[in-house]
């Protein structure tokens, strides 16, 4: 009896904790940015877990990957008022690839990202990181 309300007990901490001594998971997004479009503009990543962003920038202008905290946005424009609720910010230039690493955020939720230079979220740049509990 004892030894089974141990392994109860220990079940239930192993859940909580949810890795379990496990190794950061991985996740690889891929993304185009054109002018001026993000595709895809909404992504899925588990909590606090390792994202590795490959960008594609097939437009003729250089372009940003900003993602807000949770509970913000910038509204109808970006300005400097909104570098307060910057969570994770990346840029990259005209026709080049590039690769960004960040953590995601251990909340989860929906988290706007935008382009960040003038003109552009106007221009329909915005999407939206997902962010779900890791199982
Ligand atoms: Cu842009």
């Amino acid at each position: 009896m004892k030894r089974t309300s141990l392994l109860i007990v220990l079940f239930g901490l192993c859940s909580w904790m949810s890795a379990c001594g496990g190794s950061r998971a991985v996740t690889n997004l891929d993304m185009t940015i054109s002018d001026f479009k993000f595709t895809p503009d909404r992504f899925t990543v588990p909590a606090g877990e390792e994202i590795t962003l490959a960008v594609d920038n097939l437009g003729l202008t250089s372009h940003q990957f900003v993602i807000f905290k949770l509970g913000t946005s910038p509204g109808e424009k970006f300005g400097p008022e909104d570098a307060q609720n910057i969570y994770y910010s990346f840029e990259v230039k005209p026709g080049r690839d590039g690769k960004a690493t960040f953590i995601a955020p251990s909340e989860a939720g929906q988290y706007y990202f935008v382009c960040g230079i003038f003109g552009h979220l106007p221009a329909g740049m915005i999407g939206v990181l997902v962010v779900v509990e890791d199982k």
